[in-house]
């Protein structure tokens, strides 16, 4: 009697217990890419080989991300814009490009918003760190994690030793309205170029600088031309790791757990590269002769001082406020 009862009921039964433990294995593995402009060997790309291999083994292969390094799959706007779209599932890029689709982010490239690493990695991993990578998701996008873009300085093709000698100059920028007001801000030319683009802007003299922290100068090979460095670390701009909002919508809750998780593993292992990166690449800029010049940091600050009046940037105010205060 409780037999015929029980019977009907063992396909249900079976369905749930399915759905349930290994549904994940189960199903075909979701192979994607994640969009990168560094070359292998970089800190960043590293971070991403292994934020790729932890989500493999955590997803028990039911996620393969593919590294797509070099700007093989584009500049860093334009890979944001297909994240966006869903065509491309991860991407890594500096928060510049992130501006043209959520403005508040700027307020990281604010010149000298940040007194020192410390300080920036205080603010990325509270509140306002968290505020903004959630933020993303208002725009198609999943802020996942941070990664060190070190500080920028300024470089030439010619000395620079004092903020006043990059006057009249040209000097390529990322495509950002803060980095276009900057470079004005100090009486040079800015030049919006993407970034695989640079050294040929430089070797060919479209440019006569740029700037950028020490890894991309020379790992870019930009200090084989400009070969004068002015550190005035008149920026430290974070970089961001970021899953399509689209993509996301497809995975199980158990998978975005560990996706983020694997986002935090390789941010602590990018800031341990990148220290180590920084420390080689200048060694290997002042063996090649460069010249590398102490910047007079107040008189860079109080030069770029009048971006902060500008009124386009008037409501990051409250965030400046904010991040200034973090201790
Ligand atoms: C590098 C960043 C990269 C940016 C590049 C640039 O790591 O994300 O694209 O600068 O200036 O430092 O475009």
């Amino acid at each position: 009697m409780r037999k015929r009862i029980l019977r009907p009921l063992l396909p249900i039964v079976l369905i749930v217990l399915m759905q349930g433990a290994d549904a994940r294995m189960a199903a075909a593995p979701k192979v994607c890419k994640l969009a990168e402009v560094h070359p292998p060997g970089y800190p960043t790309e590293l971070a991403d080989e292994k934020f790729a291999k932890l989500v493999q083994e955590k997803t028990n292969g039911g996620i393969v991300i593919k590294v797509c390094h070099s700007s093989l799959l584009g500049s860093e706007d334009q890979v944001a814009e297909q994240a966006q779209l869903g065509v491309i599932e991860f991407i890594r890029v500096s928060t510049s490009p992130v501006i043209q689709f959520y403005k508040p982010i700027g307020v990281f490239s604010m010149p000298y918003i940040f007194r020192s690493q410390e300080h920036m990695w205080k603010v990325l991993n509270g509140p306002i760190g968290k505020h903004f990578l959630d933020s993303l998701c208002t725009v198609g996008l999943i802020g996942i994690g941070y990664f060190d873009g070190g500080a920028r300085d300024f470089y030439a093709n010619r000395p620079l030793k004092s903020v006043a000698d990059l006057r009249g100059l040209r000097i390529r920028v990322q495509n950002s309205i803060i980095m276009v007001n900057m470079v004005k801000t100090l009486g040079a030319t800015a030049a919006p170029i993407a970034y695989a683009e640079v050294y040929s802007a430089l070797q060919t003299g479209v440019v006569d600088g740029a700037e950028n922290n020490i890894p991309s100068w020379v790992s870019q090979k930009h200090y084989k031309i400009a070969r004068y460095m002015i550190k005035d670390a008149h920026l430290r701009l974070p970089e961001v790791l970021i899953v399509s909002g689209r993509f996301w919508q497809s995975l199980t809750d158990y998978q975005r757990a560990v996706i983020r998780e694997a986002a935090q593993e390789a941010t602590d292992f990018q800031i341990k590269a990148w220290n180590e990166y920084e420390v080689k690449a200048l060694a290997q800029a002042k063996a090649a002769g460069c010249t590398i010049a102490e910047a007079n940091v107040p008189t860079f600050q109080a030069a770029l001082a009048p971006l902060y009046g500008m009124p386009e940037f008037a409501d990051y105010k409250i965030w400046i406020k904010k991040i200034k205060e973090v201790e």
